[in-house]
Formats: C-alpha cells, structure tokens, sequence
C-alpha cells in the first residue's frame, strides 16, 4: 500500500507541519539583505520528520519522526543548502519494506519482531562535531555519523569501543577551554535501567574518564550542565515505566509527586561523590549554563512549576559549602519558551548573557496573511543579561514563527556576545522557510538577512554553528 498521511492525528495534509519527506539541493539561495562575509562556516539544523505513518497512537510530539539533517553552507556572502535524511538501519529497513515497521516512540514491544534486531536510532535530535566527527544524537540510542560535507550517512559510532553504554544523549557538552567532549546517556545499561554513565573524551577522541550513577527514579534526562569542577544531572518529575510501556501509553508523564533532583558530581572522578540537590516537581528540559562562584554552583535554564504553566528563564542555586541539600531558584526573564542558547565558547564558565525566544504580543501580527491566531507565534528573539537582567529584543516581524535560536560568535576572537542570531522561521504569508540571521549587538533593527528557500520545513529540534576554522571546507 502506498503511503498516505491523511486522517493521522498528527499531521494536518499542508502547512509546516505535514511530513516533507523530501531531500533538496539548492546551490547559491536567494538571499534577501546582506550576509556579512565573516559569517564563514556551516550551519546544522534537524527536524523530526516523517516518511512513514506512525500508529495512530504515535507520541504526539513528534520526537519519534526520522531525522531530516539541513546543511547551510556560508561563505563571502552566499550560501548552499542540502537537505538529508539520516539513512538509519531503521528508516533504510522501513524503505526497504516500503512500510512503517517501528512502533511508537521508544517502545520495543510495539516494532515488528523483524526489526527486534536492527539500530533503532531515528537520529532525530541535535549534532555535535568533535574530534573529526560530526555526531547525531538520539537518547535513547548510539550516536550515529555523517560526512559533514557531502551529508552521506555513514554508521552507528561508539567513540572506537571507548564508550560502552548503550545509548548518548542528544545533548552532551563541549568545554571550550579544554576541548573535552563531556558526553553522557540515560537508561545507560538499556531500556528503563536506572544508570547514568557520562564520559569525558579529550579532543583527539581519546577517553579521559568515565563516571556511573544511579537515577533516584526514571524520570527523563533530556540535557546536562557542567561547570569548571562539576557536572549537573538534572532528574524531573516526568517519568516512565515498564507498565506504561506494556499498556502503550506515550511514554513519559508527568508526576508531580516527585522531586526535581540535581546530581553533583567532579569532573574527573568516577562519580561515587555524587551529591543530589532536591526541590519542588518541576518541568523543563533543556538547560542554559552552570558557573561556579566559590561553594555557590550556579545554573540558568527554562522551567515551569508545573506540566501546564509557561517556562521562564530561571536560576537555580546549589551551595556545595552547606549542609543543606535544597536547591534555590530565581526569576531571571519572562520570555515564554522551552528553549534558551549562549555563546557556547562559555559553556560552564561565568558568562554574561543568554538568548530566548519569545512570543510577544507588544509587536504587530498579521493574522489574516497568516492565519495564525495572535500571541500563538514566538516572533522574537530576546538576550537577557544573567546579572542585571537587561534586555534586548529582535522582533522577526508580522507573518513569521521562529524556531530555536543560535549564537555564532563574529570570529574566534569576538568578545562574548558579539556576533549573530540564526534561527529558521516558518514564513506563514508565504508558505516557505528562513533561515534569518540577526546582529546579536543590534537586535532591534531586525533581520539583517533572510535566507530564502524555496519550500517549507518542518518544526526543528536543535542547530548548531561549525565555523571553518575548526571545521574547514573540503571545496
Ligand atoms: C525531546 C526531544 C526528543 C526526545 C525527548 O526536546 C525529548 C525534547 C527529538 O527527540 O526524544
Ligand atoms: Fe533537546
């Protein structure tokens, strides 16, 4: 039977959610403003999307779609787009039987017993380049590789045997002062296993040092954070369980009976000096930065109080110098969204500044072009100073949604904060995507350039910025 979408509870058959399933070159887009010319680099971004139809019972957010890699190629003012699916064992054997033959997400007892073998990776969620390798992340599963040039998918990749646990998560972290990739996985010894294992792999690739530990529950460790000493495993309120998984519910939910958790431990040692910090249920999963000020551990991030309420940009404060294993936390910024990026050259040290997308009904929107109900759409970027909470704000204008921002700094040199705002957006008037580029220290002039492709994207998960200087260009 062909493929046919029509009816599935999550996929409306047009607009920037229905499935694209389709792989693009563009040589030379169609630029509207100016690219400086020191923006020399590549820009990665995934989406979740689908090419086959999950069961109608699929996890409405989508995590569970084949990973869809776009490439943005800059240089002296242009740029090249290719647009690749991850050829998984998993998508490679669904084409194969021209059929869906995995279940819903991260649930082995719904695939069909032909796949009980095979990788399961959707290689759906963010991309790390370390050591030569550029990495995409699913996890619950192995990183798989790809060629960061011509996109060709190449396997399943476990750091030469050096990394034994079975699965990495998509968000590991890079400390820029020592190069060293800081990777970690969750369910770590396989599905539903309590252990946490977090790696340390020099810049070569080498290992430096492996720590486990064991979660206080099951709750979902979407993201970490590290400072100069430490590493932070946040553990939250939303959980799973065999029994979920056996009655096909989605698996993760949300239970506010329990405490957020915040593991503590040293970098470099084998983490039995793990500390867990305790607090209120709270919902968040991606985390901004952690710093060190003397005893006083430091951690910036978006989080709700609750599975409903907005996510605000928050700190949390843990005091390794005290007794007492209850965590603080301070309102920092406002801005409505999940999802918060820095200049990652300061990931881990004190640093100044975060951004945040936001959507903010102050500025004007064209509901009728769009289609769009106002206040619904995030139409802006905004930086909030860590320390005095000052804010500047970049507004994308009336007809467009933006997805998650980056932070490319201007050159190797650049002072923090100084550089630009990628980020794609959906263009609602005219039914295609953007990849828009603002000045980070100018942000209220608006977009200094829109990278025009002629089609449309799905929502993304993460993007990341390789500038040439330490990723050069083959051609
Ligand atoms: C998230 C995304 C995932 C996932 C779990 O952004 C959490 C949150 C794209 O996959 O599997
Ligand atoms: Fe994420």
């Amino acid at each position: 039977m062909a493929v046919d979408f029509r009816g599935h509870p999550m996929f409306p058959t047009s607009g920037f959610s229905a499935p694209t399933r389709f792989e693009a070159d563009v040589y030379d887009c169609e630029v509207w403003g100016d690219i400086p010319s020191d923006i020399d680099g590549t820009f990665y971004r995934m989406q979740c999307d689908f090419v086959y139809r999950p069961p109608e019972n699929e996890w409405p957010t989508g995590f569970n779609g084949d990973g869809h890699i776009s490439q943005f190629r800059f240089r002296n003012g242009s740029v090249d787009y290719k647009g690749r699916f991850v050829q998984t064992d998993r998508l490679k054997a669904e084409k194969a039987a021209r059929k869906r033959l995995f279940g819903v997400y991260r649930n082995r007892l719904t695939d069909d017993p032909s796949v009980a073998h095979l990788d399961h990776s959707a290689a759906n969620t963010h991309m790390y380049w370390h050591h030569g390798k550029l990495m995409v992340l699913k996890e619950d599963s192995l990183p798989w590789t790809v060629d960061p040039h011509t996109m060709e998918t190449e396997g399943v990749y476990d750091f030469n045997g050096q990394y034994t646990a079975t699965s990495m998560s998509a968000h590991p972290k890079i400390d820029a002062r020592t190069g060293e990739l800081i990777a970690y996985g969750y369910q770590a010894k396989g599905d539903l296993s309590d252990d946490i294992a977090v790696y340390s792999f020099a810049p070569n690739g080498e290992k430096l040092w492996e720590a486990w530990i064991k979660s206080p529950y099951l709750g979902i460790i979407h993201d970490i954070s590290i400072t100069e000493n430490y590493v932070i495993i946040p553990v939250i309120s939303r959980t799973t369980s065999l029994e979920r998984l056996r009655t096909g519910e989605p698996m993760w939910e949300w239970d506010a009976s329990l405490p957020t958790m915040l593991g503590v431990f040293r970098r470099g040692g084998d983490g039995s000096d793990v500390r867990w910090f305790t607090g209120p249920a709270r919902n968040t999963l991606h985390y901004l930065n952690a710093w060190e000020d003397g005893d006083i551990i430091n951690m910036e991030l978006p989080v709700g109080d609750s599975e409903r309420s907005p996510q605000q940009i928050k700190r949390w404060v843990m005091n390794m110098g005290s007794r007492d294993d209850r965590f603080g936390e301070e309102l920092i910024n406002t801005s409505n969204s999940p999802l918060a990026r820095m200049d990652d050259r300061y990931c881990g040290l004190p640093y100044r500044y975060g951004y945040v997308g936001n959507a903010d009904p102050a500025f004007e929107w064209d509901e009728e072009k769009t289609g769009v109900p106002a206040g619904r759409a995030t139409n802006c970027y905004v930086r909030f100073d860590i320390h005095s909470k000052e804010t500047s704000t970049f507004n994308v204008g009336p007809v467009s949604g933006l997805q998650e921002v980056c932070f490319i700094p201007r050159n190797d040199a650049a002072d923090e904060g100084d550089g630009y705002l990628f980020g794609v957006a959906s263009n609602y008037e005219d039914m295609v995507s953007e990849l828009v580029i603002a000045d980070a220290t100018r942000m209220e002039e608006g977009p200094i350039a829109r990278v025009r492709l002629p089609f449309r994207l799905r929502g993304g998960t993460h993007g990341n910025w390789m500038p040439s200087s330490q990723m050069p260009f083959t051609s």
